[in-house]
């Protein structure tokens, strides 16, 4: 099964463009950069919301040609993306309790062997991740934070359950002090959830997953 397909000319498209941008002017925070342990493990009230986003979710299911049982989440992770790309911490508050709740539906029942372990952890890590986000309006820095480490965790998870739509793996060299990091979009023109309109084409296509 072929799961990641590198396109290469749009790195070296997106790497052409990388040298154009200008990224060096941001001063990022670090107030958030090291999250204690007491603040990422707090149990939280995470099934709260099942009920009331399971009708639009099936909604969503049913108007795909082509589903995964990543679907839900795909689709309230894109959500959130779009708004921390548009700097919108309230949004970005409703799509990561959107997504808590389409996280603790994900029906892991028909993945076997050691991947369904993998599986409830990659989901027990984002669920920490969401609720977070869900958590945190009106800090688009800390949203941020949660938001890098959960885009490895849907990563992660899809590379498992596979996608129901092209995502291309986008990387910007900038995030968290240079270190980088990573998110999924569903286009391919950059438009950077980390910095928003500071920094709107920082970034560059890694990998076409589909
Ligand atoms: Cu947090």
């Amino acid at each position: 099964m072929k799961k990641f397909k590198i396109a290469m000319g749009m790195v070296a498209i997106a790497l052409t463009l990388l040298t154009v941008m200008s990224c060096k002017d941001t001063k990022k925070s670090d107030e958030h950069m090291e999250m204690d342990q007491n603040e990422m493990n707090h149990d939280g009230d995470e099934n709260m919301d099942m009920d009331q986003n399971g009708m639009q979710n099936d909604e969503m299911m049913n108007r795909d040609q082509k589903t995964s049982k990543a679907t839900a989440v795909l689709n309230s992770y894109l959500e959130l993306k779009n708004a921390l790309v548009a700097d919108n911490t309230e949004v970005a508050a409703t799509a990561g309790k959107t997504l808590l709740a389409d996280l603790a539906k994900f029906d892991q029942s028909s993945i076997a062997g050691a991947q369904k372990q993998e599986v409830i952890d990659i989901i027990e890590d984002a669920r920490e991740h969401a609720e977070h986000i869900s958590e945190n309006s009106g800090k688009l820095d800390h949203q941020r934070e949660h938001f890098e480490l959960l885009s490895n965790d849907v990563k992660d998870l899809i590379a498992i359950t596979g996608t129901d739509r092209v995502l291309y793996k986008t990387f910007c060299p900038m995030y968290n002090e240079g270190k980088g990091g990573i998110w999924l979009s569903e286009t391919k023109e950059i438009k950077n959830p980390y910095f928003g309109s500071k920094m709107m084409k920082c970034g560059e296509i890694q990998e076409e997953i589909k």
